[in-house]
């Protein structure tokens, strides 16, 4: 956002790009629909929208020269303040685009990551966050620090709390380190803390889910914890758990984590592991699912892929069907699915117990 007045905050205009390498089997409205919600949560005002079908990749800009002065013509006449490519750029890319059309330009992880930056809330999210845009940017410095540095602020620029992103390489090296070593004394803490919950045979329960789908929205129902959650990506940053009981010697501890999304960036799971071995490490998954979004089969199959690449995906899987009260029309769902409306407190029993079912069998 930019500053014009001591009160007054206005948004950074975007515009969006979308890229297919594929040419069959691709959706630009679905992938277009997803940035800009991505946008909207990170404060930018969405001006414009492209796309480009890539036969050749052209390695100076990965968008043909065309297209680049198309969205050159499109930023000026538009006034844009940036434009977000919705795939992961090179550093050369991004400032060879950034130098063509005079404005910043981020790529869909950096946009991903600052959503992050400006959400994480605990000092370990923090911490992670800052480690994953460090790690993100190293390898891109030298256009981070000219396509993006040379505009200022605002999105991309973005760092957890008041330590803005650092652009030299040295120093970048340095808290690289510095925060891998703080992050293996949390990790250290928290695998402390398993042990002691492991010794009151506590089962361990993790909501995880697409972002989005109501899984603190199902955690606030069934423990009303109160946890935040809004209509926004990666309203959770932070997990947060709470003791629930479901009958006498049925006690588990529920777990809300961060959301999942499609090619979340690489960077992101290598500085969330600590957060991501909390799901890992769960007797269950309840894997919450937005049954109102008509890509819901395509989410449910990225959250899979994402728990087989944390090496979760043999942990025993509830699919909870969320958002029901939405569907206003005949739709189908596997034989045996739990329906339910976190918001509304529809069906919650249902899953409570299939849930004392798998973990406490008679
Ligand atoms: N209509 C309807 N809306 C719901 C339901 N459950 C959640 N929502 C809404 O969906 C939005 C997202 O809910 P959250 O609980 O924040 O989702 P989340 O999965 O925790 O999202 P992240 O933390 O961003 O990954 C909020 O606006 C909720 O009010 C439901 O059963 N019905
Ligand atoms: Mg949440």
């Amino acid at each position: 956002m930019k500053k014009i007045s001591e009160n007054i905050e206005i948004k950074e205009k975007a515009i969006i790009v979308g890229v297919n390498f594929n040419e069959s089997k691709f959706d630009f409205d679905k992938e277009l629909e997803e940035l800009t919600s991505l946008c909207h949560t990170a404060n930018l005002e969405v001006v414009a929208s492209t796309t480009q079908n890539i036969k050749e990749i052209n390695p100076a800009t990965l968008l043909g020269s065309g297209k680049v002065e198309e969205i050159a013509t499109l930023v000026s006449a538009l006034s844009a303040d940036v434009v977000v490519v919705d795939t992961e750029l090179s550093g050369s890319q991004m400032s060879n685009i950034s130098s063509a059309c005079s404005v910043k330009v981020i790529d869909r992880s950096m946009l991903i990551l600052d959503i992050f930056a400006s959400r994480a809330k605990s000092s370990e999210g923090r911490l992670q966050v800052k480690l994953a845009q460090l790690k993100y940017s190293l390898p891109r410095l030298s256009s981070v620090s000219g396509s993006i540095g040379r505009f200022g602020g605002g999105v991309g620029m973005r760092g957890p709390g008041e330590t803005k992103l650092e652009l030299d390489k040295r120093t970048i090296k340095n808290d690289i380190l510095k925060l891998e070593r703080e992050l293996i004394k949390v990790k250290n803490q928290r695998m402390l803390q398993k042990s002691e919950r492991a010794k009151n045979m506590v089962k361990q329960v993790a909501l995880v889910g697409y972002t989005n789908a109501g899984k603190s929205t199902l955690m606030n129902t069934i423990t009303k914890a109160g946890i935040y959650a809004d209509d926004l990506l990666f309203a959770t940053l932070d997990t947060t758990s709470r003791m629930l009981y479901l009958g006498p010697n049925k006690k588990i501890m529920l777990t809300d984590t961060v959301g999942f999304i499609d090619r979340l960036p690489h960077a992101f799971i290598q500085a969330f592991n600590a957060t991501l071995e909390e799901t890992c490490g769960a007797d269950l998954l309840i894997h919450v699912v937005d049954l109102s979004d008509k890509n819901y089969l395509d989410k449910i199959a990225v959250v899979q892929d994402v728990l087989h690449e944390i090496g979760a995906d043999k942990i025993p899987q509830i699919v909870v069907y969320n958002k029901f009260d939405k569907m206003g029309r005949l739709f189908e769902v596997p034989e045996n699915a739990i329906l339910v409306s976190a918001k509304n407190n529809v069906n919650i029993d249902m899953l409570k117990d299939r849930i004392c079912e798998i973990l406490f069998p008679e």
